[in-house]
């Protein structure tokens, strides 16, 4: 066996067998350092996992190291903004790819959304990027970059963060695009660090929990946009990596909960509020719905899953499957190939319903803010 293979299974054993980190607050035991990459661009489960990333640093259990977009020349980062805002985290760093990957108003865009541009109708079943630009709109002054491409690029950031923190000690929760973990491994030795991408990735991150990738084949969103960074990013990341797949997450429907809160303003709300069917809607046609990825619960929960694995590990909620997620051809295709004995990867399996854990994502969504900006 080699060496990197044994030290890949020794931390895939720690990870598969224990949460991360004590999740008591004041716990004298390090709370899981996470940088969340994010896509914002048309779907919105991006802002359910966020929303419980901060309820779960509020309490104690995670630090927010950074929140980067992976997608470019839209409202992504702006978005991203408004919420870490609304928690109270308005300073967090921010970052977007620069050069490479989906950008505009949905993935296959040719153009970017030029940010001075009206805001227009939303149109029909709107599944495109008019909820982020509406929420830059209703809440002005809660943002720094109105145009993504205004952001940092996310390779310094990563950079900055990652040569700041303990070894071994971050975590990736990646819930959209895999664009920025692979230009993150081709970065070169720089004033920030000496070491090259693939290098200070195996020095400073434990994990990186992604929600990507189709069980047991498919093409699936996240992968297969920009499938390229994803064969390169999967193949050659030096750490282990944890899948929520599209098909754990489809069935697992949330935020209704916080749709249907009263009271204060919150763009979290606002955009659950806009973008789900009624209860009427589902009950008059509940399979149309579902096979739109609807329940009476809310939206399919796919990156809120990844925020729960990230923050508290495998165990409280999943079993797991251990093999390689990989890319196949030419066309964004994935298949998962079970390897109990040396398998990379990680994907999760059902443990607890998955009724139950709608429900932890639903209550972390709707709690109040504990440094909340008004
Ligand atoms: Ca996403």
């Amino acid at each position: 066996m080699k060496k990197t293979t044994a030290l890949i299974s020794c931390a895939m054993l720690a990870l598969a067998t224990m949460a991360y980190a004590n999740p008591v607050p004041h716990s004298p035991l390090p709370v899981p350092r996470i940088i969340f990459d994010t896509d914002m661009i048309t779907d919105f489960d991006d802002v359910g996992a966020l929303a419980c990333l901060h309820a779960l640093a509020d309490a104690g259990e995670c630090e927010i190291l950074a929140t980067i977009s992976s997608t470019r020349g839209n409202a992504s980062v702006g978005a991203i903004e408004v919420i870490n805002h609304y928690y109270g985290r308005p300073d967090l760093p921010v970052g977007s790819p620069k050069g490479m990957g989906v950008m505009g108003d949905r993935a296959g865009a040719k153009e970017k959304v030029c940010p001075s541009a009206p805001l227009g109708e939303k149109k029909g079943n709107d599944g495109g990027h008019y909820k982020y630009r509406k929420l830059l709109a209703d809440y002005p002054g809660w943002y720094r970059h109105a145009d993504a491409d205004d952001a940092p690029d996310a390779n310094e950031t990563y950079r900055r963060v990652l040569a700041a923190q303990p070894d071994k000690s971050v975590v990736i929760c990646s819930v959209g695009f895999t664009t920025n973990m692979r230009r993150l491994l081709e970065t070169k030795p720089d004033a920030i660090s000496p070491l090259d991408g693939k290098a200070l990735v195996a020095k400073k991150v434990k994990v990186w929990v992604a929600m990507a990738c189709q069980y047991p084949f498919g093409q699936e969103y996240n992968a297969k946009w920009d499938h390229e960074s994803s064969r390169i990013a999967f193949a050659n990341w030096p750490t282990p990596i944890v899948f929520s797949d599209a098909k754990y997450g489809r069935d697992c429907f949330a935020g209704r909960a916080v749709a249907e809160m009263e009271g204060q303003r919150n763009p979290v709300k606002d955009v659950f509020a806009g973008n789900i069917p009624s209860r009427e809607e589902i009950r008059k046609d509940s399979a149309k719905w579902l096979r739109r990825c609807y329940g009476m619960g809310g939206r399919s929960a796919w990156d809120e899953t990844a925020v729960l694995v990230a923050v508290r590990g495998i165990d409280p909620y999943f079993n797991f499957e251990r093999g390689t997620f990989r890319m196949v051809g030419n066309k964004g295709d994935n298949e998962w190939a079970p390897d109990a004995e040396n398998g990379p990867h990680i994907r999760i399996t059902e443990k607890v319903s998955k009724f139950e854990v709608a429900r932890v994502i639903d209550e972390l969504m709707t709690r109040k803010p504990k440094h909340g900006c008004k």
